[in-house]
Formats: structure tokens, sequence, C-alpha cells
């Protein structure tokens, strides 16, 4: 009898840790976590190029400089620029403004990118409706 008591405690204590962690996976509190988005700078390249964020949930991005280079991360329209970054640098900035905002390093003309900025509520009306927005 022991046994079957002490089993069936473990049970409902395995039961109760997995409802708690899948209410915190699924509770309403989960949308409000504003994720950063990771992008390496290395080989010469911004890896991934192309950063999908909505206002809100994922917007702030973050370029960490994984290379042996300085590199820099310039608006092509100049609406940011973060200066040269040394190797294992970062820069960080948060976007509040939809839209497509193109950059390059200044160093390396060559190395592009873009971060395509949506609103929470308005990505039904983008092609790429459907696609989760990266998370790291
Ligand atoms: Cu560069």
């Amino acid at each position: 009898m022991k046994i079957i008591v002490k089993a069936t405690r473990i049970l409902a204590g395995v039961a109760l840790v997995v409802m708690v962690v899948t209410g915190l996976q699924l509770g309403p509190g989960a949308q409000a976590t504003i994720t950063t988005v990771n992008v390496k700078i290395i080989d010469f390249k911004f890896q991934p190029s192309l950063t999908k964020v909505v206002i809100g949930v994922n917007n702030t991005v973050t370029w960490t400089n994984d290379g042996l280079e300085a590199h820099t991360v310039t608006a092509n329209g100049g609406s940011f620029d973060s200066g040269v970054i040394n190797a294992g640098g970062q820069f960080t900035r948060t976007f509040t403004t939809v839209g497509t905002f193109g950059y390059h390093c200044a160093l390396h003309p060559t190395m592009t990118g873009s971060v395509v900025v949506i609103s929470s509520t308005s990505s039904t009306s983008f092609p790429w409706a459907g696609v989760r927005p990266v998370r790291n």
C-alpha cells in the first residue's frame, strides 16, 4: 500500500508540473514578452541579412560582431548608425516605426542587410503573413 500511495503522489506531482509549464507557455502573458532578435556580423556578412520584427513583440535588434574585423551597422537612409563595432562588440536598436530599413557596413559597402518592421495588428496585409516572427 505504501508504494502505491507514493507512486500516486509522484504522479500527482508530475501532473502539477506539466500543468504549470503548459500554463506558462500558453498564458496570456506569453505575448507580452519582448524578445530581442540577434543578428551576427561574421565572415563579412550580416546573418541573417533579412530580419523581420513586430513592434512591441520582438522589435529590438542586437547585432554582435563575431568576426575579427571592425564593422558598422549604418542605415541606408541615415536613420541610425552604430559607429565602428570592434570584434566582440554589439549594437542594439529598438525599431518603433513600420517600414523596411536597409542598412550596410560603412567600412565594407558590399555588406548589406535589412530590417522589416511591421505592426502587431497589420501582419495579415504582408506577403509573409503566417511566418512567425524571428525569435532567438
Ligand atoms: Cu564591415
